[in-house]
């Protein structure tokens, strides 16, 4: 379906899906219709058999500018909790096989910066704004933002950003490891998110699959457990047809023709 209101969809490269946020007077702020149009994209994208990539964008003055502030502001204490309030935001990270690459330009904060957090590979541009401004609003971040940034620069960093609210810059995201790469521009942002995104949907998308499936397993267990699991997915990786086209091709100095599986 392409009626949405937030959100815009597309394929625009072979192998390609996009998501663009698209609630252009609110800085993309997360309603939760617009959560609910995002789950459903990503819930096509994951069933389509002609999309292996999918890239995650908002406008070159937003990505996300939280939770939406209007909306929690009279939440109670037990519709927030009988409602699960916030709880659908994770189907991103349980639901999606495929690689979601996110590209970040102009404020990611709050929930902006955890949906952000949430992607497999984070790009952004120098001038990106990211933070966890939540303690400036009397609550603290709800989408795994305490968890992850934590994962992802430290808990001295982590907790100077959480306690303060403090922005840090996209230069900054990438120098902590937080973003794989930084760009200059939003243009140069989006082509080279999408030239990775093509990448990756030129291989095989078993391999692809659990290839994230291990990395993300890092995030969970301890360093021998993740080890073995590791090992346990490549010995079943013996399995694929793609693993013999993969290497048939290398031996044969040709390129790989995947299968379709
Ligand atoms: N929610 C709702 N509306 C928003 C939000 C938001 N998060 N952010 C911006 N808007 C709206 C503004 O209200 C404004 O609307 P209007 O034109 O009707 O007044 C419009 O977007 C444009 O915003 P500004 O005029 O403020 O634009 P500026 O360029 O001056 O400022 C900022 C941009 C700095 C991004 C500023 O808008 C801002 O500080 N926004 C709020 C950022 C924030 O605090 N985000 C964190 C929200 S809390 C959160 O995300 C928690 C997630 C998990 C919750 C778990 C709860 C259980």
């Amino acid at each position: 379906s392409t009626n949405y209101e937030y959100i815009l969809v597309s394929e625009p490269r072979p192998g390609v899906g996009q998501i663009t946020l698209n609630r252009p007077k609110a800085l993309n702020a997360l309603c939760t219709p617009l959560i609910t149009e995002l789950n459903s994209a990503l819930r096509d994208f994951q069933t389509s058999s002609t999309i292996s990539a999918i890239l995650l964008t908002g406008s070159e003055r937003a990505f996300a500018a939280g939770a939406d502030i209007k909306e929690m502001a009279p939440l109670t204490f037990s519709e927030a909790y009988q409602n699960s309030f916030i709880e659908s935001w994770s189907d991103l990270t349980t639901q999606l096989k495929k690689p979601l690459i996110a590209a970040v330009s102009g404020h990611a904060l709050g929930g902006g910066c955890e949906l952000a957090l949430m992607a497999d590979i984070l790009y952004c541009t120098a001038t990106a704004n990211f933070g966890q401004p939540e303690i400036k609003l009397g609550t603290i971040p709800g989408a795994g933002g305490s968890q992850r940034l934590t994962r992802a620069v430290g808990k001295a960093k982590a907790m100077e950003l959480i306690l303060t609210g403090k922005s840090f810059s996209g230069e900054e995201a990438e120098k902590w490891g937080v973003a794989a790469r930084v760009f200059k521009s939003h243009e140069e942002l989006i082509e080279g998110a999408l030239k990775t995104a093509e990448t990756i949907a030129g291989y095989s998308k078993v391999a692809v699959q659990a290839a994230k499936e291990v990395v993300n397993k890092s995030q969970d267990l301890g360093l021998r457990d993740g080890v073995e699991y590791e090992r346990r997915v490549f010995h079943a990786l013996f399995g694929s047809q793609d693993q013999k086209i993969g290497m048939k091709a290398f031996a044969e100095k040709k390129k790989a023709d995947w299968s379709h599986s």
